[in-house]
């Protein structure tokens, strides 16, 4: 009885310890909540699985217990044998067959949810938007030629049709409320999509692509229509600064004061436009490291945005003596 006590206690506090996580929001076990049909879909097969291996779970676990109470030694010596059980036809017949079952299960359900997954509904009129995956951002370009860094602007509601590029490596788009990931393969045209429910997603490049890839985030806003034809007509105004926070400064910096680049902020090239447009078309290889050609499908209008924006913001604004990049 000494012996059971501080076990039995243990087992207590560990069951206490994980019921907590085990009932928290999401508990870490089940995907977001969905905000777009697909994503519904998902996530009623990703119950299904679910469910048969909870059930499953529970059923090995307890038999387990119930084995090891049930045959303990009870006093037999260590060296002495238990008794012998030499197979049982039925038993593997039925452990065979309900497997297979409920494997069969599974793929039925996955194969009947999967045209909802994959296809848009039918009748709608869907938004048109490239999505490029870039070392180390994402680029959205809608119907009417506006573009966004890091954040898609979409009608709540309407269907959105993906058409997912990537002109470097392989990235992988995945707003996990808004459905399943998505190969972003260079050379590949790859088609997903969405219907979002209004609010703001965030997702992140689900493919490492490279030592900034854990930077690569995306957030899709789901707006009124308003909202979105406002952002199609007013998004030169904003262009510069969205390329400086979402493509500039995960590597140098918030100011430009270094991080993994080099710091910058005291660079005359952040005058000089057309320097400034080589290195960002090119990339570049120094002694600092190696800048990938973050602007190699940037038109002139936005290299001049960018430049603009540098040249008013961040030339001359971190502090002197900064940390300079390693
Ligand atoms: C993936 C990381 C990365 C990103 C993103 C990046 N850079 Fe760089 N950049 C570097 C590195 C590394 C260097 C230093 C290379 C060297 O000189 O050794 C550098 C150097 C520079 C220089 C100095 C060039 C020189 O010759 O003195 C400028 C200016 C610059 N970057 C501007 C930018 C701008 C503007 C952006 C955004 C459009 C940007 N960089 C995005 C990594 C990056
Ligand atoms: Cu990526």
């Amino acid at each position: 009885m000494r012996r059971k006590l501080p076990s039995l206690v243990l087992a207590v506090l560990v069951a206490l310890a994980t019921a907590g996580v085990a009932t928290a929001a999401n508990g870490g076990f089940t995907p977001v909540e969905p905000a777009s049909p697909n994503a519904h879909h998902i996530q009623h097969a990703y119950y299904l699985v679910l469910g048969f291996t909870a059930a499953i779970f529970v059923l090995v676990e307890t038999l387990l217990v119930v084995f090891v109470v049930k045959y303990r030694s009870r006093g037999r010596a260590r060296a002495v044998e238990g008794a012998q059980v030499l197979g049982h036809t039925r038993l593997e017949l039925i452990w065979t067959a309900i497997p297979v079952v409920i494997l069969a299960i599974i793929a039925g359900f996955v194969f009947y949810e999967l045209p909802n997954i994959d296809s848009a509904p039918a009748a709608a009129d869907p938004i048109h938007i490239t999505v490029e995956g870039h070392q180390y951002y994402w680029q959205f370009d809608y119907p009417n030629h506006a573009r966004s860094i890091g954040t898609l602007h979409v009608p709540a509601g309407a269907v959105v049709d993906l058409k997912v590029v990537s002109p470097d490596v392989i990235h992988s788009w995945w707003i996990p409320a808004l459905g399943g990931k998505l190969q972003a393969i260079p050379g590949r045209i790859n088609h997903t999509w969405f219907k979002a429910d209004t609010g703001s997603y965030d997702g992140q490049c689900a493919e490492l692509c490279g030592v900034f890839h854990a930077s690569m985030r995306a957030t899709v806003r789901a707006e009124s229509q308003q909202a979105y034809q406002h952002y199609l007509t007013s998004w030169r105004g904003t262009i510069g600064k969205q390329i400086w926070n979402g493509v500039c400064a995960t590597c140098h910096g918030n100011l430009g004061q270094g991080g993994y680049g080099i710091a910058i902020a005291n660079n005359s090239l952040l005058t000089q436009k057309s320097g400034l447009e080589g290195i960002l078309r090119n990339g570049f290889t120094g002694p600092g490291g190696a800048m990938p050609p973050v602007g190699e499908t940037w038109t002139q209008e936005e290299i001049d945005a960018l430049a603009a924006y540098v040249k008013k913001h961040i030339y001359k604004s971190a502090p002197v003596g900064a940390t300079s990049g390693g």
